[in-house]
């Protein structure tokens, strides 16, 4: 870089996740302000991080990260710089951190300067403070902060009270079923699925989230404040994008099944065939264990399957992004960092339209139970169809391990070209998988925050130790396990 260097910063997203749009966005955004970025790009070893940072003396190092497993790697990487005896300003953002993690977990162990950025507008302020004169203030500043959130967020812990297991299954939905058959059993892939098919299904709002520009498409577009640069970055991503479908600059893959299934406790068995007799597979759902009162259903995903006679479930794994990544290297290599990171948006855009596409295929076709469902893009963002397609990691399932059921049952590493890391992130990263629910009165809910009891069952079901269980679990954890095993 020419110039005076205001410092040097390692980036990289933690071992085990491929998300870096948000990185790549700071990163351009602290260039653009005189900072050196070494960018060590995504599932980057702590090992690797740290020695790159020694290496180029840098002077504060930045991790990212997309999904929850991600949290404790970041708490990782946060004690080996302590045990090494660094004294490093560590940056933690992406979409999964937070202030309070960043507080309660990685504050806590490491001593030198630990700082959560929410997004790339607050990075600069952030960073020029810490590597300029206001750094004594600012860290004194951030340390009072996090310990006041600490404090709130351990007094908050108990005054939530959870229903015991057993008593929310009690107050589980009760549901009535008449199910549909779907046109197939079994596993059926989707290779080289047209992208232009895609385009009509896309959800623009989050795409101008990712630029920090908030408000709905496309009422953003005619803002008297971000209208201008809405307009603008639009026009350069429907440019781009017909060129990426024109001369098919990715290829979008996908894979479905559809199985016989009932639901059983709070697992949902996957059946080899109709006599329901020999197991093929076994999803676990989480039960919500609030005290919602009396006639308001405590849900879990099992509770949209029958538990006698005929049902089905169906799972789907999806992608937009084999070829993202020579395409973002193309543009980085002819130094237009927009451009990379507009094409990596636009297939993130192209696998959830995707994931929405087929949902609709699924519904009106292949499982057929709304076949004569006629609804808009609007209508389908609005969520306004029958059945769900949740998706592990998302609220009504938040343990991301349930992937790999779905990634064995599907084939989808040979069928679709999606992979899991050992963190169970998807690479590519344009990529989402998931589960489909048929019932009509199947809807999105949000776990909450889970007890002790359904911890230790749920480690039951999976067949792991409760250390494992509260790893996975460990953002939806009522409890502090620490503190409880220290009584
Ligand atoms: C777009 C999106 C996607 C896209 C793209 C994801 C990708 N390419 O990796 C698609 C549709 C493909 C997707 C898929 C999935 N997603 Co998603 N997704 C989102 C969404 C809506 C926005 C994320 C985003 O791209 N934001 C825009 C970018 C620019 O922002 P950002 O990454 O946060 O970065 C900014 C800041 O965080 C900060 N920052 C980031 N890094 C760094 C680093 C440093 C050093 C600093 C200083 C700052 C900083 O600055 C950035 C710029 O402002 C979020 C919800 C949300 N509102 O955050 C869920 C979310 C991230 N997804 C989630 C999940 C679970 C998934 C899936 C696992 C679901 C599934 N089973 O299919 C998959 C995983 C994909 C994978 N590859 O493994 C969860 C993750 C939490 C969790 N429980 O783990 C979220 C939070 C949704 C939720 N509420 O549950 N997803």
């Amino acid at each position: 870089m020419a110039g005076k260097s205001n410092g040097k910063i390692v980036m990289a997203t933690v071992k085990g996740d491929v998300h870096d749009i948000g990185k790549n966005i700071v990163g351009v955004v602290l260039q653009c302000n005189g900072y050196e970025i070494d960018d060590l790009g995504v599932m980057v070893s702590c090992d690797k991080i740290l020695a790159r940072a020694k290496e180029i003396s840098a002077d504060a190092i930045g991790l990212s990260g997309l999904i929850t497993p991600s949290l404790d790697e970041m708490v990782f990487v946060a004690s080996e710089m302590q045990r090494l005896g660094m004294n490093l300003p560590l940056l933690i953002g992406g979409a999964t951190t937070s202030r309070t993690h960043t507080a309660v977990k990685i504050a806590p162990v490491y001593a030198g300067p630990t700082i959560y950025v929410t997004d790339a507008s607050r990075a600069v302020p952030v960073v020029q403070k810490l590597l300029g004169h206001e750094r004594d203030k600012l860290v004194a500043d951030t340390r009072a902060e996090y310990d006041a959130a600490r404090e709130s967020y351990f007094a908050g812990q108990d005054r939530r009270p959870r229903l015991p297991i057993a008593k929310a299954r009690e107050r589980g939905a009760k549901l009535e079923f008449k199910p549909v058959k779907p046109s197939f059993l079994g596993v059926r892939d989707f290779k080289n699925f047209p992208l232009e098919e895609l385009v009509a299904y896309i959800d623009w709002t989050p795409f101008f989230a990712s630029w920090e520009l908030v408000g709905r498409y496309p009422a953003i577009l005619e803002d008297e404040i971000v209208g201008e640069a809405a307009r603008n970055l639009y026009r350069d991503a429907r440019t781009m994008l017909d060129q990426l479908v024109a001369e098919k600059w990715v290829t979008a893959s996908g894979v479905i099944g559809f199985w016989p299934a009932n639901a059983v406790g709070d697992d949902i068995v996957l059946w080899q065939d109709q006599t329901r007799s020999a197991e093929l597979a076994r999803f676990h759902t989480l039960r919500q264990q609030m005290d919602k009162g009396e006639g308001k259903p405590n849900y879990a995903l099992c509770d949209f399957v029958a538990t006698k006679g005929e049902d089905y479930v169906g799972a789907f794994a999806v992608t937009a992004g084999i070829g993202e990544e020579d395409v973002a290297i193309r543009f980085k290599h002819a130094n237009d960092d927009y451009s990379a990171i507009l094409a990596q948006a636009l297939c993130d855009r192209l696998a959830e339209a995707f994931a929405e596409a087929m949902h609709a295929k699924v519904r009106r076709e292949l499982w057929g139970y709304a076949a004569d469902e006629t609804l808009s893009t609007d209508d389908l963002i609005a969520e306004q169809y029958k059945g769900i397609r949740p998706a592990p990691g998302y609220p009504a399932q938040p343990d991301h391990t349930e992937k790999q059921t779905i990634f064995d049952l599907l084939e989808v590493p040979a069928r679709a070209g999606i992979n899991l890391t050992e963190s169970m992130a998807m690479t590519p990263p344009s990529s989402v998988s998931g589960l489909y629910f048929a019932h009509p009165q199947a809807e999105y809910f949000g776990v909450g925050r889970i007890d002790r009891d359904q911890v230790a069952d749920y480690a039951n079901r999976k067949g792991w130790d409760l250390a494992t269980a509260e790893r996975w679990l460990s953002p939806i954890l009522s409890y502090d396990p620490l503190l409880k095993a220290a009584g």
